[in-house]
């Protein structure tokens, strides 16, 4: 018999916040998980599947969707609050070099200096695997060691598991696993997935209480 699909942890969510710019970020209120990685790799969508909500974060089948940073105050069904951090895509050549910059100094503030970021997810398409933008990211926020601060939590996520045909999948994971670090390989269209990631979640920032702000 097939399983059943896990209970959504997500009790409630809702949008709270959006910054364009460092000046408009809004003070913490909990504990932020941020979503990182490539223009059009799924965060907005897996966000989505995580907070079990059709259109929260809005999509698009074309790159540079997420222009800013977007908030998002989640319950969890144990009681748990925590922030769902929606960060714009990098990497979308078709914007202008200032829109670019504009980008990296935003998101980049914001992963580097925010002293509630507990955990960054990576996103990479299961089937580009880590490229040089990839490792740069990642490297930067290990890095933030080195400036004196704690560095937040790294995840790595493999999206649209499901363009590849179970065949490939395992040996596509194992490819950006290389190198020893631990990858969760999702499908928005796979609940498992989606419950498995949350668990993991859960594992890193615990049972997350507000922070009274
Ligand atoms: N097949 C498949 N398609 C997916 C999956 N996740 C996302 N997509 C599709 O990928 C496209 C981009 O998704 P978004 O969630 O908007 O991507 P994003 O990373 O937020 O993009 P930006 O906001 O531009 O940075 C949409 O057409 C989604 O439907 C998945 O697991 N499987
Ligand atoms: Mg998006």
């Amino acid at each position: 018999m097939k399983p059943s699909a896990p209970l959504p942890v997500a009790l409630t969510a809702e949008f709270s916040a959006a910054a364009s710019r460092p000046a408009e970020l809004p003070p913490a209120v909990a504990v932020e998980v941020a979503f990182a990685g490539r223009s059009n790799v799924g965060k907005s969508t897996l966000l989505n599947a995580l907070m079990n909500r059709q259109n929260l974060a809005r999509t698009s089948s074309t790159p540079g969707c997420t222009r800013t940073i977007n908030f998002f105050a989640v319950k969890t069904r144990d009681g748990g609050v925590l922030s769902f951090v929606d960060l714009p895509g990098y990497g979308f050549a078709r914007r202008a070099k200032t829109e670019r910059e504009t980008w990296a100094d935003l998101a980049e503030r914001y992963l580097l200096e925010r002293p509630e970021l507990a955990l960054v997810v990576v996103l990479v398409d299961v089937r580009r695997g880590l490229e040089a933008e990839e490792l740069d990211l990642l490297t930067m926020i290990e890095d933030t060691k080195k400036r004196g601060r704690t560095a937040p939590a790294i995840l790595i996520v493999a999206t649209k598991l499901d363009r590849l045909p179970r065949s490939k999948q395992k040996p596509a994971l194992a490819a950006v696993a290389a190198g020893g670090r631990k990858v969760h390989g999702v499908s928005v269209s796979e609940p498992d997935s989606i419950g498995r990631l949350w668990q993991t979640i859960l594992g890193v920032v615990g049972r997350p209480v507000p922070t009274g702000v």
